[in-house]
């Protein structure tokens, strides 16, 4: 199956509104109120933040079809609340450096919004420049920084980033968990990790974590008329920051270890927003 994305003609903001009805045929929801991409470590706060009312392969719903060869991309859940209110949970986010255009990336937070989302929480596993976070570290993204020197917009559509990451929504989060940390987040390209020089550069640009998301889709996101909250779990410390080596087995673990943790912290904010 060809996705409609591809085709430079098509308008994704059409796609976008193809997917959510696709979605509220599917899960019987017929809006939600909260969308939520769960990036490494993540994943867990879909258990736990409320009752799963549907569970939809992400292949069968418009624009997130693979090309043939990729394999599956995960998938999107509808949850109820206790709150009462409906929550889109996205399972499937698909990256800058996959290459398949930026129109593809952002996707899934423009299908969020035809939903009838208002709030986007994005999150991401990252690299972290302070040396004080140990890996499992959950941060509050203050701000971002784009390296990947592109837009999801196109044309001449100017959108203010002024308060990106919402201030309303950091304050509700930094009244669950008083001493969580904040910071400026960075999106490369990627997919290799930095050089140490090149993490020593981004720290002198003002950012404390460095990642390979988030930035496009929180601009996608406010240009869509959501609000914004964003985390990372730092499962690392960017390349040259900690003299001791970087060990993979400590990374799965640090993160096996917060993800219970970090989930229930998830589940507890979005249960206040
Ligand atoms: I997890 O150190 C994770 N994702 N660019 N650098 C970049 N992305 C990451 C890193 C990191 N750790």
């Amino acid at each position: 199956m060809t996705n409609p994305l591809m085709d430079p003609a098509a308008n994704p903001h059409e796609i976008a509104k193809r997917a959510a009805d696709d979605i509220a045929r599917a899960s019987g929801v017929e809006r939600h109120d909260i969308a939520l991409t769960l990036g490494s470590g993540w994943a867990k706060a879909a258990d736990v933040m409320g009752e799963t009312v549907a569970e939809i392969p992400a292949t069968t719903i418009t624009g997130f079809s693979a090309p043939a060869l990729e394999g599956h991309v995960g998938t999107l859940r509808s949850v109820k609340l206790p709150s009462g209110k409906t929550a889109l949970v996205i399972g499937a986010r698909t990256h800058y450096y996959e290459g398949h255009g930026v129109r593809r990336v952002v996707h899934s937070v423009r299908t969020a919004a035809a939903t009838g989302a208002s709030i986007m929480v994005l999150t991401n596993g990252a690299g972290g420049l302070n040396p004080q976070w140990e890996p499992g570290t959950p941060v509050l993204i203050s701000d971002h920084i784009n390296m990947t020197a592109t837009s999801p917009l196109e044309g001449a559509t100017f959108i203010d980033l002024t308060d990106l990451y919402s201030t309303r929504l950091r304050r509700i989060a930094k009244e669950v968990k008083t001493d969580l940390d904040e910071g400026v987040y960075i999106q490369l390209p990627g997919p290799h990790y930095e050089t140490p020089a090149e993490v020593r550069m981004v720290g002198v640009l003002g950012a404390n974590m460095v990642g390979m998301s988030t930035a496009l889709e929180a601009i996608a996101a406010r240009e869509a008329g959501m609000e914004v909250l964003g985390f990372s779990l730092v499962t690392n410390l960017a390349a040259g920051i900690s003299d001791v080596p970087l060990s993979h087995d400590d990374v799965i673990e640090a993160g096996k270890t917060a993800e219970p943790v970090i989930s229930a912290l998830l589940a507890d904010i979005v249960g206040r927003l």
